[in-house]
């Protein structure tokens, strides 16, 4: 089935060949590629997307310089689905185990598969990653030894350089790891992980609540780290411990040096940022400058992340030849398990824009997110387009930006879209499938929004948030109802069916396929 999809893609794929992108073929672009990718901030969280309740001026900057999407999605509503479709080509939702991943998860994208950063070093770029990396490491859950190189690792599916944090900023282990070996490690106090039981004698969020400077509201009660307590328990490793107010800064210096050192190569940079997801703690520049609680203020963390971003291409006079992507992992949540007044000093501000649902939600607020794509000189500035689109097409549509095919089964689900994201075709997506925290699937085709029947609540009463799940079909009509107030699933009972049955194709891999 992947391989018959693939024979689809080879052929939209070959019309520049490898010797054609080391001629520069006119059909052939080599630029740097930065991504800044934000974890769980929504549509109607930045400025240059019609917020009036916080201002993001880098952002605004950023848009102004090139294209704004209003309906580009992550692939799905939680990070590591979004994070492995986004680098595989491939709906999280056709693999066991990508769900959200665990701090002691091992290696989710396993070598042998052929990642968005292989297909980067076979055009001749050097490739990074820097920020949240929440896809796993190591060969088997649980079993890493914190202490030594941790194989397999991002070198092993593509990346030259990584400087990364294991998996959330919620979860233990609370350090970064840098081309797969935790930084600042003291060998004489060695890190220990758990997700199953504490180590003796070790305090707790639960047991110990007069330790924490930030308190759970729900979950995150194990090990303490910083008066912190995370999700998990660990152990040891004091000197390699972040501190969670220098995150955004540690992981902007390591992005800005990584173009630094490589500004005499062709770079691909994928910088994921922690902001804004829990715990949210943001330096003091940015501390109460929101005025809308810590869940603001690391907004406009984010927004100084992309300007020092901006700052040191035009420094370093790459802005000419560098495309820089801005998305997000999935939608907002305001209370992710802490109690930092995110949901005190929310005010009028709609993380979600006029979308409903958020995070984890298969309405349009969970992967409806932020995006933007600016290319001097390819991208006309301040251009605005509604095309349907996925951050899964990013591969096949880099691929068809290089000039490269891609191997036989590699990226399967990926679309090459190079003219819709460069803003020189106004049709995206026919259709897309979408993925919640229960797996739930939903298709659309831009208009129509099909949800499938699903197991799951219907609304997360902890992170106040609708999830969209429902025993019965829903079908909302997205252009006279953005914000799907209205299921309409009993007035349409043959489309619902026609895209029941579109989506059983589409999961079986029959498809588009001839009959
Ligand atoms: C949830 C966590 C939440 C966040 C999320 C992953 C609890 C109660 N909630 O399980 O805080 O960490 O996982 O977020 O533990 S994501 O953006 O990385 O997908
Ligand atoms: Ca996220």
């Amino acid at each position: 089935m992947e391989r018959n999809l693939y024979k689809i893609l080879s052929v939209v794929l070959t019309s520049c060949s490898l010797s054609q992108v080391w001629a520069k073929d006119k059909e052939c672009f080599r630029p740097n590629v930065v991504f800044i990718y934000a974890d769980d901030i929504g549509y109607g969280d930045l400025s240059c997307n019609g917020a009036k309740t916080i201002h993001t001026p880098n952002i605004e900057r950023l848009a102004s310089m090139g294209i704004r999407f209003t309906n580009a999605h992550s692939a799905a509503a939680t990070s590591t689905p979004s994070r492995y479709a986004m680098l595989t080509g491939e709906y999280a939702w056709r693999k066991a185990g990508t769900g959200i991943a665990a701090g002691d998860a091992a290696s989710i994208i396993r070598p042998d598969r052929y990642t968005m950063a292989d297909l980067f070093k076979d055009a001749g770029y050097t490739t990074g990653v820097v920020g949240k990396w929440h896809l796993g490491l190591g060969d088997k859950t649980g079993k890493q030894d914190w202490n030594q190189l941790l194989e397999p690792g991002t070198d092993d599916i593509g990346f030259d350089y990584s400087f990364i944090m294991a998996a959330t900023g919620d979860r233990v282990p609370c350090v970064f790891v840098e081309n797969d070996k935790v930084v600042n490690l003291d060998p004489s106090d060695p890190i220990q992980v758990s997700y199953t039981r504490n180590f003796p004698g070790e305090p707790t969020g639960k047991d110990n609540p007069e330790l924490l400077v930030m308190h759970p509201s729900h979950g995150h009660d194990q090990s303490i780290v910083n008066g912190i307590s995370r999700i998990g328990y660990m152990k040891g490793g004091r000197a390699a411990l972040w501190k969670d107010d220098k995150i955004a800064e540690t992981l902007t210096d390591k992005a800005v040096e990584f173009i630094e050192a490589h500004r005499d190569t062709t770079f691909f940079l994928y910088f994921a940022t922690q902001d804004a997801h829990v715990p949210r703690v943001p330096d003091k520049r940015f501390a109460g400058k929101s005025g809308m609680g810590a869940r603001g203020d690391c907004l406009l963390e984010f927004d100084w992340s992309v300007g020092e971003i901006l700052k040191t291409l035009e420094r370093l006079g790459l802005d000419e030849n560098t495309l820089i992507v801005l998305s997000s992992d999935n939608g907002p949540v305001v209370d992710d398990g802490y109690k930092d007044q995110a949901v005190e000093l929310l005010g009028d501000h709609k993380p979600g824009g006029i979308y409903r649902g958020g995070k984890y939600s298969s309405f349009e607020a969970g992967t409806r997110v932020p995006c933007i794509w600016s290319w001097k000189n390819v991208i006309r500035p301040g251009t605005v387009s509604d095309a349907l689109l996925c951050q899964i097409d990013w591969f096949a549509t880099f691929a068809e930006m290089l000039g490269l095919s891609l191997p036989e089964g590699a990226a399967p689900d990926s679309q090459p879209m190079l003219k819709a994201w460069v803003g020189k075709q106004k049709k995206g997506r026919q259709w897309l499938v979408l993925q919640n925290a229960q797996n739930n699937l939903s298709l659309t085709d831009g208009q129509w929004k099909y949800l499938a029947p699903g197991k799951g609540a219907a609304y997360n009463r902890l992170v106040n948030i609708e999830l969209g799940n429902s025993m019965e079909p829903q079908l909302y009509d997205l252009k006279a109802d953005p914000g799907e107030k209205h299921n309409v699933a009993k007035e349409y009972p043959r489309r619902v069916r026609k895209l029941a049955e579109q989506l059983e194709e589409i999961v079986d891999g029959r498809y588009g396929l001839p009959l």
